[in-house]
């Protein structure tokens, strides 16, 4: 009895230890399709100063400043005050966008920029606000009115913050202390191939929603099942036992849900005419529950691998892809509008494409959405490249906090079908075991996808390369970086290239490709040429055509892109000249060669 008494307290003390530690760890998550709710953006021009040894930050003792740091916006109130900074007169930067391409002097600038906008509000009662931001570069520290709200790492993902209560009508300053310093432990890490764009550089809103209101919900058909759409919808403050609605009017469906412990979960039969690249059908659907309402277009699909094949709808589908960056196409910098995520899209869609590996980080919502409206299937990845820390459990923590925020704003987008863990990573035994941990976390999230990773770790064999790296274990989809007639042997020996895969996989060849400085032509072996960029991709290409288990490709990379790695001024000027457009939008010859192969050959 006494020893039964003892146990009784000590599972009490691990029940409670686990939820309060549950509860220690809860990350902070943002709302569901910010599209589609009241929000206020806070674009534009922001005022900033540019603080390369964070002296709004820290004081002389390299002390964080409890007082008088640059958050609080402060103005001299007497003659003799001593105020070293002043929001007003120092520079301006727009919003969304990078520092680094909208002043000369800050093209290499990695550091510390204070921005600050003021507004006007008009506060609704009842309502809750939170100030949402989908992309900051790399580290944010947010403080309202000169309150801190909170911080942020990772640059490529959103976040947001509560401000009920703290906004007011008049005259409020949100200040953001922007840091995009590369760190050795940090997701990425500090050697990367493409430029560290700082700053603000995707929109900012205030957001006004009701005290009960959808936090966020997932509606997706159930793995491998045409005709049965299952999901959750997720209430803030909403009450046990409330109905929350779902409608799909174009399929005359109208579900009712309970709510249990703030989610309405919900399975229910249908037949939707399936997303496809040909046929990218959207319906709107309708989310409603007794204070709040979100519509958004849903497509509906299935995903799956055979072997080495990869079906969409039951289907085999070769994945005819390229590989993109977020770089905005005619000025460079991150791209900041649906315009130029469209430009993009529609170069892919010229080539031939029906898919696109969004490259090497999580791309904006709105190149998100605008290729599933276009039809263009979509690997989407964190970047995990190349030498992180995987023994370093805060960098784990980071690389599945990114990974998680990725899959949760994108779960009911049906153009996505890959979830790319990696890229590029050396293999160990630390790696090994972190990789595995993003691919289980992967499935734990959402097991309707299929997870990816890009290898360039195959080894070689007699005339030949075999695909055996461990991590092939753990992933639906091998992709594989391959640089044959580039960086490793002669254009002409890529041809005869022979492939052996040890995993009964689909492989995506996930990278492949050379550099050319558009408009130089010479002879096939001359280098940086339009014509030895063709000569490469015709060899590859051939190449891929014997490799029976390859189940699609996105070659490096669809447009040239800034990197501070490629020094050679008289061809790169700081571009990695891989693309098969030119940053001007000019297609290179082996454009039309990638395209003769997506368009007359496995349809
Ligand atoms: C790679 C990387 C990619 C680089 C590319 C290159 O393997 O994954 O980020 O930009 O090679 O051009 O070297």
């Amino acid at each position: 009895m006494k020893y039964r008494y003892h146990f009784l307290l000590i599972a009490i003390f691990f029940i409670q230890y686990s939820i309060v530690g549950q509860e220690k760890v809860k990350k902070p998550t943002v709302i569901q399709n910010i599209d589609a709710r009241d929000i206020t953006s806070l674009n534009g021009l922001w005022q900033a100063i540019v603080d390369p040894l964070e002296n709004g930050y820290y004081n002389h003792r390299y002390l964080p400043k409890e007082k008088n740091g640059y958050f609080e916006n402060k103005k001299p109130q007497s003659p003799s005050d001593l105020i070293e900074y002043d929001f007003d007169s120092d520079i301006e930067l727009m919003v969304p966008g990078d520092w680094n391409t909208q002043m000369e002097k800050l093209y290499y600038y990695e550091g510390t920029v204070w921005y600050k906008k003021s507004f006007d509000y008009e506060v609704k009662e009842n309502q809750i606000n939170y100030v949402y931001f989908e992309a900051v570069n790399y580290e944010a520290i947010v403080y309202l009115n000169g309150e801190k709200l909170g911080s942020h790492v990772g640059g490529y993902t959103p976040f947001q913050f509560d401000v009920t209560g703290k906004l007011k009508e008049k005259d409020n300053f949100l200040v953001v202390k922007v840091d995009n310093k590369r760190l050795r432990e940090a997701i990425p890490t500090v050697n990367t191939d493409w430029w560290n764009y700082g700053g603000i550089t995707r929109s900012v809103h205030l957001v006004s929603v009701p005290q009960s209101h959808i936090k966020d919900y997932s509606v997706q058909l159930k793995k491998n099942n045409k005709t049965q759409i299952a999901g959750w919808v997720d209430l803030e403050n909403g009450k046990e036992g409330e109905i929350v609605n779902i409608e799909i009017p174009e399929l005359n469906k109208k579900i009712e849900a309970k709510v249990k412990d703030g989610r309405a979960n919900f399975s229910f039969k249908a037949k939707p005419e399936l997303w496809s690249p040909d046929t990218p059908i959207l319906y709107t659907v309708n989310m409603i529950s007794q204070n709040d309402r979100v519509t958004d277009q849903i497509g509906f699909r299935t995903i799956e691998t055979k072997g080495s094949k990869i079906f969409l709808n039951g289907e085999n589908i070769f994945l005819k892809g390229i590989s993109i960056h977020e770089e905005a196409p005619f000025k460079t910098g991150r791209v900041t509008t649906k315009e130029e995520c469209r430009i993009l899209l529609k170069w892919a869609k010229d080539l031939g494409c029906n898919f696109i590996r969004l490259a090497h980080y999580p791309h904006s919502e709105a190149m998100v959405k605008e290729a599933e409206k276009m039809g263009i299937l979509i690997w989407s990845e964190i970047p995990v490249y190349w030498t992180v820390l995987f023994d370093n459990k805060d960098t784990y923590q980071n690389a599945e906090n990114q990974l998680s925020t990725m899959i949760n704003r994108d779960k009911n987008r049906a153009a996505i079908i890959l979830w790319g863990i990696a890229n590029e990573t050396p293999e160990s035994d630390a790696r090994n075991e972190f990789l595995k941990n993003l691919s289980l976390k992967v499935r734990a999230l959402d097991s309707t996808r299929l997870v990816t990773a890009a290898l360039d770790t195959q080894s070689s064999a007699e005339g030949g390369k075999v695909i055996d790296d461990p991590l092939g274990e753990y992933v639906d989809v091998i992709g594989i970086n391959s640089y044959c007639g580039w960086y490793v042997d002669e254009p002409e020996s890529c041809a005869g290239l022979k492939w052996k895969n040890n995993y009964e996989k689909p492989m995506i060849m996930s990278e492949m490709g050379g550099g050319a400085l558009q408009g130089l032509h010479g002879e096939k072996n001359e280098r940086w040429t339009e014509e030895y960029q063709e000569a490469l991709y015709e060899y590859n290409i051939e190449m891929m055509r014997n490799i029976e288990f390859m189940a699609g490709l996105t070659p490096w990379i669809l447009m040239d892109f800034r990197s501070p790695r490629r020094h050679l001024q008289r061809i790169q000027k700081d571009f990695n000249r891989k693309g098969l457009i030119s940053e001007q939008g000019v297609p290179k010859k082996a454009f039309y060669i990638l395209r003769d192969y997506y368009l007359n050959e496995n349809n």
